[in-house]
């Protein structure tokens, strides 16, 4: 669906709805110069981010997963939030009951001003013991090849969810919930093939909420949705709250 045809039926909804949940992927954040994980530029394209992001993967290479990982967090320090990150930190200020649920690490949205972010993923900028998950503040280097480690001996590693880990259990519940309650739910720059993450949209219209998609292209998700935007995100999000604005301006 084209921009100008934006129904007046999303319109009157987004007008008058109050709960209003978020979902975001890599897509959101392309058009900060951050490479998404199955487009064509993915990520150090010779490997698939499932191959890297897994316990196996850290187990059987460790500085190879912590080299990807450095490599992502220092291209993480050259980048900034873009039009599409702005548009929700407004999206929230509008909605009384506004949750951003993403599967993204890149901490982006939060560095935009978002605020009730749900990290399903966790967030690049973050360090953990793999053994007894104790956080780890200090830089890593990984000098003379040789893997951080926790003063109980076991490794360090990102604070992310690799594939085949349980997403954190606060952060499910509040998506699920936020998607449950949710009368206008958008997804926005995620092919929906990763789950649970995925199955935030499918809750949401469950329960009677309209679905909204904004991604370039058609995803699973495309037939589900009231409305699908085919595009960039940088482009759809703020004329889609320009449009809002517009319109709450009205006497
Ligand atoms: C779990 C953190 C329970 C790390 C990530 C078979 C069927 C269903 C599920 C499974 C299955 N086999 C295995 C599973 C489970 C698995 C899964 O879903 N696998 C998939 C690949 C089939 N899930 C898990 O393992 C999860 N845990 O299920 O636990 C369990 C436990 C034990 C055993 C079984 C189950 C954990 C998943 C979390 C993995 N970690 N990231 C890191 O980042 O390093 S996932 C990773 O993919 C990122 O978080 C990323 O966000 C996420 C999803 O990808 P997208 O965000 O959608 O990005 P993608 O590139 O795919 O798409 C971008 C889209 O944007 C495109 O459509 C593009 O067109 C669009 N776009 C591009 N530019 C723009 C744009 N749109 C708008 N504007 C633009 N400018
Ligand atoms: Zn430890």
């Amino acid at each position: 669906m084209q921009m100008m045809e934006m129904s007046d039926e999303l319109l009157r909804l987004m007008r008058t709805a109050g709960k209003v949940a978020v979902l975001t992927g890599a897509g959101i954040s392309a058009e900060s110069g951050v490479p998404t994980f199955r487009g064509k530029e993915g990520l150090w394209s010779k490997f698939r981010a499932e191959e890297l992001a897994t316990v196996e993967a850290f187990m059987n290479n460790p500085q190879l997963v912590w080299e990807w990982y450095l490599h992502r967090r220092e291209l993480m320090n050259r980048v900034e939030p873009n039009p599409g990150h702005q548009a929700l930190v407004e999206m929230e200020k509008i909605f009384d009951d506004f949750t951003l649920i993403t599967q993204n690490v890149d901490d982006l949205h939060r560095r935009a001003g978002s605020e009730n972010i749900v990290e399903l993923h966790g967030n690049i900028t973050r360090n953990k013991c793999f053994e007894c998950g104790r956080p780890y503040f200090n830089e890593i280097t990984l000098e003379g090849g040789k893997i951080p480690c926790c003063e109980c001996g076991g490794r360090l590693r990102p604070d992310v969810v690799w594939f085949g880990e349980l997403l954190p259990e606060g952060a499910l519940d509040r998506a699920f919930a936020a998607s449950q309650r949710a009368e206008l739910f958008f997804t926005v720059g995620t092919s929906a093939l990763v789950h649970p993450a995925a199955s935030m949209p499918i809750a949401a219209k469950r329960s009677g909420a309209c679905l909204v998609e904004v991604n370039l292209e058609p995803t699973p998700l495309t037939e589900l949705a009231d409305y699908a935007f085919h595009g960039k995100s940088g482009e759809i999000l703020p004329h889609l709250i320009e449009r809002l604005t517009d319109d709450r301006k009205v006497p």
